[in-house]
């Protein structure tokens, strides 16, 4: 028998990290899955006495991204999650060796974890013949092989989530969601181009914490990240439900705050959680940078364009109810939609005063 493995505490402690520095990654962790900062423990004891989950990440047809956006998870950062919670023991993009060497190594730890590991995905699946071999191996059978004694298959992104980008019209590869060819094993979907990085850690966490794969909707997706729209959390949401839209990219209201749904925002229709965690350590998202969300964790989201035109009605969306009419319904500006021109000048006017009394009081 080999020597005992150590815990995700013990290895943290063996990095050189101090008590108060690895009880600062559980409250990340427990903050960042969305858990009551009392079930804090929770996690603290899951990582006390368990063991790291050991991870095997392959791309399929993809741009990296998603590989990109976990390398940069802020919290956790990803130095803490990669080297204390899970043992990433083949990723393409962080692997120091090359070629046959990383095959190998792939192979190896496939054989040596065989049911304990977990299997992320990244990308999509050609179901055309010719397209991505590695190590003169299809894409689609290192797969499946990996995919065979997985304890967990988690796709990272909208490419291995719904065929993504690659998918799109015309689709020369067959790109095609890894669940396609997947047929029967479990797949958590963790669904944007690419997906937030403390989502991808969150999710992992999860697993790592209660031992089983979190709660999910019925498209597989976990709840504690996907269960609102972008529009229900937007900071953009007042201007929307006063019917206060910026016309164009250069209106300085877009500036000012105000809805970017005539810019062909997809927020109404997109299920994600950038308006609650946003982006690069919670900096921003796009809707508050000023771009409207072209709904990059949606299925198709590429061919649902055209991006920044307005549509009247988003096509194949999870709702029936038409924004444009709904948010000017809600100020009960005479309740005949965007166009009713009076009920628009009156908002606009009454924003702008309030705007200048806040001005004053603030001077
Ligand atoms: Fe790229 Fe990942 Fe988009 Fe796809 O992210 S960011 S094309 S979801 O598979 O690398
Ligand atoms: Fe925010 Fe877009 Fe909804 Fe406007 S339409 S409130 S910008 S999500
Ligand atoms: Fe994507 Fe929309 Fe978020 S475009 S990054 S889901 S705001």
């Amino acid at each position: 028998m080999g020597p005992k493995e150590p815990t995700i505490y013990e290895s943290a402690l063996q990095k050189g990290y101090s008590r108060r520095t690895f009880l600062k990654m559980c409250a990340a962790l427990a903050a960042t899955m969305g858990l009551d900062y009392t079930q804090t423990a929770q996690v603290t004891h899951a990582m006390e006495t368990k063991k790291r989950v050991p991870v095997i990440w392959l791309q399929m047809q993809d741009c990296t991204g998603c590989s990109e956006s976990f390398i940069r998870s802020s919290y956790p950062k990803v130095e803490s999650v990669i080297f204390n919670m899970i043992s990433l023991e083949y990723m393409e993009v962080l692997s120091a060796a090359a070629g046959f060497q990383t095959e190998d190594a792939e192979q190896n730890v496939l054989k040596k974890y065989s049911g304990e590991y977990v299997l992320i995905v990244e990308g999509s699946v050609p179901s055309q013949v010719g397209y991505l071999s590695i190590g003169g191996r299809s894409g689609l059978d290192l797969l499946k092989e990996a995919a065979a004694h997985a304890k967990a298959v988690l796709a990272f992104g909208t490419c291995s989530s719904w065929g993504g980008i690659a998918k799109a019209k015309p689709n020369p590869t067959g790109a095609q969601p890894i669940s396609a060819v997947l047929g029967g094993i479990p797949i958590i979907r963790v669904p944007g181009c690419p997906p937030i990085a403390e989502v991808m850690t969150g999710v992992i966490a999860h697993i790592v914490t209660f031992g089983q794969l979190p709660e999910t909707d019925m498209l597989g997706r976990p709840k504690a990240f996907y269960r609102h729209r972008i529009h229900d959390k937007c900071n953009r949401r007042a201007y929307f439900d006063a019917g206060l839209f910026a016309e164009s990219f250069d209106d300085p209201n877009l500036k000012a705050g105000y809805c970017l749904y005539k810019l062909g925002c997809k927020g109404p229709t997109t299920y994600n959680s950038c308006a609650e965690m946003r982006w690069n350590g919670g900096v921003s998202y796009p809707i508050q940078s000023g771009n409207p969300c072209i709904g990059c964790s949606e299925q198709d989201f590429w061919d649902n364009g055209p991006f920044y035109t307005h549509q009247a009605k988003l096509p194949f969306t999870q709702t029936t109810i038409n924004p444009e009419k709904w948010g000017a319904g809600i100020v009960g500006a005479t309740a005949v939609g965007v166009a009713a021109h009076a009920g628009i000048t009156f908002t606009i006017k009454h924003h702008k005063e309030k705007e200048q009394d806040r001005g004053d009081r603030n001077e």
